[in-house]
């Protein structure tokens, strides 16, 4: 008989808390975390730190030094089946002799889907499904949309007024949120594989689109491996190519994908190393700008798992009209830029309330005298 205790429950957010720490480098792998209980005390813990890496199980089963017979394993994600580039832990786990496994989620990926249930019960083990298993949706939502379909998880990032401006009619846009905004923008860029942003971006404020770890807090840094700490792949959409590349501080490091549109059908995809760091692809024009569908394809193929958008409102809006948001963080200041000033969104027309885009808000926070309003396009 299965059953799903205030125990389980407890235990399984501390897996969750630990799994969390892989959002910033488990890439392309989900962020997995595990804890191993018996008797009512945590024995060992450990969450997937980087692709090719040990999985969460191991990571615990070693914490553990492996004296875990007749224990119960927490685990936020199945465990996994295959020979992927590590061995299946399903199969650990049961020589390891664990008597219990609670699970907060099923994995998608199509090696697993299933399987990982199948070798622990078949081997007698009691296993326990769907534990806070909304909470490992969420967590893994870039994971579970790219590994089951052709597309990554699309997050956009707006700073705008109260007034829904993101800069004045001036142009000034620096800085309408505050710092404490800034520094959570940064914490979500550091959890994106990859950043896309514009031509008229890069063109208006210069932007490094990278990620700043020096100014992250000791609490945070703390949560990050820093042996695998990365920087995103940045994304630029110029359709006519028009950016200097010497001219712009994007392109002076990291790794940027500078993507151009192209009217001939035989360039299509077309790659073209044009310095160590800075490489060239072509894609389709449609409706005068480089084609959205195309990039987040081609960046599927890459295994990039999360996007973040950070762009001006013509390409924000483009990712919401098209069908490509998956989620909006909207930081709002208290400020009005008044009516002449920038729209942070220009959004299709709805025909009807019943009938139009809806986001449903994730959460609320209070960053200071500004908020941060977390929109997902699905519940969790
Ligand atoms: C687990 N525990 O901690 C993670 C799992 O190629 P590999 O060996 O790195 O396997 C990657 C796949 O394993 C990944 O796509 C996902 O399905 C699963 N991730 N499974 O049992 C973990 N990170
Ligand atoms: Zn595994």
């Amino acid at each position: 008989m299965n059953s799903v205790s205030k125990t389980d429950k407890k235990f399984m957010m501390q897996a969750l808390k630990l799994a969390s720490c892989g959002l910033y480098t488990s890439y392309p792998n989900p962020p997995v975390g595990c804890v191993i209980v018996k008797d009512g005390k945590v024995i060992g813990k450990g969450y997937h730190h980087k692709a090719g890496q040990p999985h969460a199980e191991i990571m615990a089963l070693k914490d553990a030094n492996y004296d875990v017979e007749g224990a119960t394993a927490y685990v936020t994600l199945e465990p996994c089946s295959h020979y992927g580039r590590t061995p299946p832990c399903a199969l650990k786990l049961v020589e390891m002799k664990v008597a219990r496994v609670v699970v907060a989620a099923g994995d998608p990926n199509p090696q697993v889907c299933g399987r990982g249930f199948e070798i622990l019960r078949n081997a007698g083990i009691e296993v326990v499904e769907h534990v806070l298993e909304k909470k490992s949706l969420f967590l893994n939502r870039a994971f579970f949309k790219a590994i089951t379909g052709d597309y990554p998880y699309v997050s956009v990032k707006v700073g705008m007024s109260l007034d829904a401006k993101t800069a004045l009619a001036n142009g000034q846009s620096k800085w309408i949120t505050n710092d404490r905004c800034r520094a959570k923008v940064q914490d979500i860029r550091a959890k994106s594989d990859c950043i896309i942003t514009g031509v008229n971006t890069v063109i208006a404020d210069n932007p490094q689109m990278n990620v700043r770890y020096e100014n992250f807090s000791e609490k945070k840094l703390a949560k990050i491996d820093k042996e695998f700490i990365r920087q995103p792949l940045k994304v630029i959409l110029d359709t006519k190519g028009i950016l200097d590349l010497n001219r712009y501080q994007i392109f002076s490091s990291g790794e940027v994908l500078w993507v151009n549109g192209t009217e001939d059908a035989s360039k299509y995809l077309k790659k073209e190393k044009l310095t160590e760091h800075v490489t060239r692809l072509l894609v389709p024009v449609k409706n005068g700008h480089t084609d959205i569908e195309t990039v987040l394809r081609y960046l599927g193929t890459l295994k990039i798992r999360r996007v973040m958008v950070e762009a001006g409102q013509k390409l924000t809006s483009a990712f919401i009209n098209e069908n490509f948001c998956d989620e909006i963080y909207a930081f709002i200041s208290g400020k009005m830029l008044g009516s002449d000033g920038q729209n942070a969104f220009s959004i299709e027309n709805a025909l009807s309330l019943d009938n139009c885009r809806q986001f449903y808000l994730h959460k609320c926070r209070k960053i200071g005298s500004d908020v941060l309003l977390h929109y997902t396009s699905v519940q969790y």
